[in-house]
C-alpha cells in the first residue's frame, strides 16, 4: 500500500513537472484520473457543442438568400461536423467510445453550449451565430491550442483556422445587412439584441462560481479563466459591432479609459435554466439529434460492413 502510494506521488510529480515544462500529455502516458475525468468531460462536451450547433443554423440552408450564402453556409455547416469529428476522436483516445458519448448525451449526462438553445428566426441571426457565436467560440479556441493534452491541443489548431473563416462571413453577413434597407438594418440589430448575451454566456460562469476552473488552470487545460475571455471576448467584438453602426443590448456597459469594457450584469438565471434543458430549444435539439442518429443507424452498419469486408479481402 505504502509502495503504491510513493509510486503515484512519483508518478504525479513526473506528469506535473511535464506539464510545467510545457510538454504535452500524450494518450498513452499516465495521468491522474481527476485530469482523465476532466478531459472526457469538457472534450465530448465540446465535440456535441460542434455537433448540435449545426442545427439552428441548418434550419437556414433552404432559406439563405442568395446562391454564394447559401454555398457558404454549407460548407460552414459541413465544416461544423467534422469539428465533432476530430474532438470526438481526440475524445475516444482517453478510453471512451464515441457509442458512449453519444448515449451520455442522449441520457441528458453530457452538455452541449448552451447558446445552441436558441431560436433562428431571420437570415440576420445566421450572420450573428457567425460573428457572435464563432467569434466566442474562437477566443476559447486559440486559448485551448495551448491546452496541456495534446489530441485536444491539436484538434484545436486545425478548428481554428476555419473557426476565423465562419466568424469573417458571419461579420460579412452583418455589415451588408447594415448596408440595406431600413428594415434589414432593423433585422441585424434585432439578432444583435437577443445573441449578445446567450454568446456572453457560452464562456461560463464568473470565476467565482466556477467550481472546475482551479484545478483546469492548475492542470493547464485551460490557459485563462472564463471572465478572462469573456472580457477578451467583448473588448475586441464591440468596437467590430461599432464600425457597421450595431450597438450590443448593454445600458450598463461601461467604456474604461484604456479603451477596455466592462459588460453590465448576466442573467444567470436564465443561464442555468438553459443549462438544465429548460431553455427555448433544448428538447428540439435532442430530439431531433436523438432521431437524425436513429434513422442513421444503417448508415454505420454499411460502413462497419465494407469495412470488415474490404479488411478480409486483403
Ligand atoms: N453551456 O466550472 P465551469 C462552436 C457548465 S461549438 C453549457 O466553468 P468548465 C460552433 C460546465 O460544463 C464550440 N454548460 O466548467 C458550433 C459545468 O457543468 P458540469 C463550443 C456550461 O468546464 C456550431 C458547469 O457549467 N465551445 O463553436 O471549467 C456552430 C460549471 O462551469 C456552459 C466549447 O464547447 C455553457 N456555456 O468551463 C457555431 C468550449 N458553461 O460539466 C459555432 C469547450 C459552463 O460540471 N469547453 N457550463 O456538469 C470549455 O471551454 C469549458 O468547458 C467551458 C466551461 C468554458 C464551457
Amino acid at each position: 500500500m505504502l509502495t503504491q502510494t510513493i509510486n503515484e506521488e512519483k508518478l504525479l510529480a513526473e506528469f506535473e513537472a511535464k506539464i510545467n515544462a510545457e510538454i504535452k500529455i500524450e494518450p498513452k502516458d499516465w495521468m491522474p484520473d481527476e485530469y482523465r475525468k476532466h478531459l472526457i468531460r469538457q472534450m465530448s462536451q465540446h465535440a456535441h457543442s460542434e455537433v448540435i450547433g449545426m442545427q439552428p443554423e441548418g434550419n437556414w440552408i433552404t432559406r439563405a438568400p442568395s446562391l454564394r450564402s447559401k454555398k457558404i453556409l454549407l460548407a460552414k455547416i459541413q465544416d461544423e461536423g467534422g469539428h465533432g469529428l476530430y474532438l470526438y476522436s481526440a475524445a475516444e483516445t482517453l478510453g471512451v467510445s464515441r457509442d458512449q458519448f453519444i448515449q451520455w448525451l442522449h441520457e441528458g449526462k453530457a452538455k452541449y453550449s448552451s447558446v445552441f438553445n436558441y431560436p433562428t428566426l431571420n437570415w440576420a441571426d445566421i450572420g450573428a451565430i457567425g460573428w457572435l457565436v464563432d467569434g466566442a467560440a474562437i477566443t476559447n479556441q486559440v486559448s485551448l491550442q495551448r491546452t496541456s493534452y495534446g489530441p485536444y491541443s491539436r484538434a484545436m489548431v486545425r478548428i481554428c483556422k476555419e473557426e476565423s473563416f465562419h466568424q469573417r462571413q458571419g461579420y460579412e453577413i452583418m455589415w451588408r445587412m447594415m448596408e440595406g434597407t431600413v428594415d434589414q438594418q432593423k433585422m441585424a440589430q434585432d439578432a444583435i439584441d437577443r445573441w449578445w448575451w446567450p454568446a456572453l454566456m457560452m464562456f461560463g460562469p464568473h470565476d467565482t462560481d466556477s467550481p472546475r476552473t482551479s484545478l483546469a488552470m492548475k492542470w493547464r487545460i485551460k490557459r485563462e479563466s472564463n471572465d478572462q475571455l469573456r472580457e477578451k471576448f467583448i473588448n475586441k467584438t464591440i468596437s467590430q459591432a461599432e464600425i457597421i453602426g450595431l450597438k450590443v443590448p448593454d445600458p450598463n456597459l461601461i467604456r474604461n479609459e484604456d479603451g477596455t469594457f466592462k459588460h453590465g450584469d448576466i442573467n444567470w438565471d436564465e443561464f442555468w435554466q438553459v443549462v438544465g434543458g429548460n431553455g427555448p430549444c433544448n428538447q428540439q435539439r435532442l430530439e431531433h439529434h436523438f432521431n437524425v442518429h436513429k434513422e442513421g443507424a444503417w448508415v454505420r452498419e454499411s460502413a462497419i460492413a465494407y469495412n470488415i469486408k474490404h479488411t478480409n479481402n486483403q
